[in-house]
């Protein structure tokens, strides 16, 4: 979704590459000389517009308008950027092409209407310092979608339609080897803003629908206390997919988290998300001493069709 965006030529690459290829028009032939001078001053002045036209209207039409973008997506930019003057770029840059279009049309017209080879250069020349300040003046947007190019390709791809279940719980605990042998595909590794640790996606059948399940590293395992605005605004642009959550206690204590940080942070989750939450144990082969009515192990398979049905009518419930 965010993998086609174009690169962001600067204002220099832009006049120069339209100025370099206008300079390439060499004298065509026609009647005379004076016809000769009038259709290259044509072409220089539709050169330039067209290549500049093409690029900035590429831009318009490949970055995502934001009226249309998911609520998480927008959240995950507005933590990068402000989202607003984002959209005041793209605007601007429309602005820019029309007028730059405006002015290749008046100028053709002028051309046309001239008989001398001097005026008619003036008029290049006039067009060309329009043209030049247009672009020149578009520097700050254009180093401001440039930015936000190199920030939307690193937002992983999160499929919004279809049923979703994050997986939660403390550093350790299985998460991400939940996610894998759940998932039917290896699952999609992507980083995640403003954590240090990838976020898995994975995706698996239950009876006739897709399912998407997310591992979240860093993000819904620690008490909110301990974390700062960016990790909240990360946990609340996770928030705004619409789906449940497995939490995962781990009771063996090799994950190195008390049961009562663990419970305190599943509480935490369950008030935060004020999403649909089911408890896991996870680590079966290691514990025997069940304590939660669902129990995984990764390791050997234990516990997995279980918690499939369980995931499959949760669904259920509000499908
Ligand atoms: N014995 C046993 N070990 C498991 C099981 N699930 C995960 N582990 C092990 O526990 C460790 C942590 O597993 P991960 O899946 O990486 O845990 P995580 O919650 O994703 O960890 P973070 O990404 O650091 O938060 C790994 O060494 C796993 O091999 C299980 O069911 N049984
Ligand atoms: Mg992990």
């Amino acid at each position: 979704m965010f993998n086609n965006i174009p690169t962001v030529l600067t204002p220099k690459e832009i006049i120069d590459k339209c100025f370099s290829k206008a300079s390439k028009i060499e004298l065509p032939e026609e009647r005379n000389w004076l016809m000769q001078v009038k259709t290259q001053c044509i072409d220089k002045v539709s050169t330039v517009e067209s290549i500049a036209v093409s690029h900035l209207k590429k831009l318009v039409k490949k970055f995502p308008s934001t009226d249309h973008l998911h609520p998480f997506y927008l959240d995950m930019l507005d933590m990068a950027f402000d989202v607003d003057a984002y959209k005041m770029s793209l605007g601007k840059v429309q602005w820019s092409y029309r007028k730059i279009v405006e002015l290749a049309g008046k100028a053709i017209k002028n051309l046309k209407s001239k008989d001398d080879a001097s005026k008619m250069n003036a008029v290049v020349r006039q067009f060309y310092g329009r043209f030049v300040s247009i672009i020149e003046d578009l520097s700050e947007e254009l180093d401001l979608l440039s930015k936000c190019r190199d920030h939307m390709k690193r937002i992983p791809e999160i499929n919004a339609d279809i049923p979703t279940f994050l997986i939660a719980g403390m550093p350790n605990v299985g998460k991400s080897s939940l996610v894998t042998a759940l998932s039917t595909a290896r699952p999609r590794v992507a980083a995640f803003p403003f954590t240090t640790q990838n976020i898995s996606i994975g995706y698996l059948m239950l009876g006739l629908q897709r399912i998407q399940i997310i591992d979240t590293p860093g993000v819904l395992d620690r008490p909110m206390l301990e974390r700062n605005e960016m990790e909240r605004k990360a946990i609340s642009a996770l928030n705004r997919i619409d789906g449940k959550i497995i939490f995962l206690f781990d009771h063996t204590g090799t994950s190195g988290y008390s049961d009562e940080s663990q419970e305190a942070l599943y509480n935490e989750v369950v008030k935060e998300t004020g999403k649909f939450v089911i408890r896991v144990q996870t680590k079966i082969d290691m514990d025997t001493g069940k304590r939660e009515e669902l129990a995984i192990s990764t390791m050997t398979g234990d516990g997995l069709d279980r918690l499939k049905e369980e995931m499959q009518s949760t669904i259920g419930i509000d499908a």
